[in-house]
């Protein structure tokens, strides 16, 4: 029993030692700083509302879908996006892997999520955008930074 709470705790340091939560400023400094503010006419406050719904602004975020999987700050999906070597007909069109969506850097995140908006559906791909923040007032978001 000992061993197994040894190798628990000793998993938790090395998932904390890679695990980001962004807090809301730093992100939407990034937000503009990448050109995601105003990307296809969705504002920062648009990026900041998803990104919340979608992981809480936390990078080590994973939701099992069954078949695939959303994978970080923006839950991109491995049927469409990223290759995580699991998921079956796989497209991959950020030529990324999943795994590096993960990691605190989330410079390759953006890029990857800009790719998505580029696509006909836009920013209406992310379910959480269209449940809680298409529409509504957002100023939340931004306000205070
Ligand atoms: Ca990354």
């Amino acid at each position: 029993m000992k061993v197994f709470i040894c190798l628990g705790f000793l998993l938790c340091l090395y998932l904390s030692a890679e695990a980001k939560v962004y807090n809301k400023c730093d992100l939407l400094r990034i937000v503009h700083e990448t050109g995601m503010a105003g990307y296809r006419g969705h504002s920062a406050a648009n990026w900041m509302c998803l990104a919340y719904h979608e992981s809480r602004y936390n990078t080590t975020a994973v939701n099992n879908n069954g078949p695939s999987r959303d994978y970080g700050i923006f839950q991109i999906n491995s049927k469409w996006w990223c290759q995580d070597g699991k998921t079956a007909g796989a497209v991959d069109a950020c030529h990324i892997s999943c795994q590096s969506l993960l990691d605190d850097n989330i410079y390759d995140d953006i890029e990857c999520a800009k790719r998505v908006a580029r696509n006909p559906k836009g920013i209406s791909a992310w379910e959480a955008w269209k449940n809680h923040c298409k529409g509504k007032n957002l100023n939340k978001f931004i306000s205070g930074c």
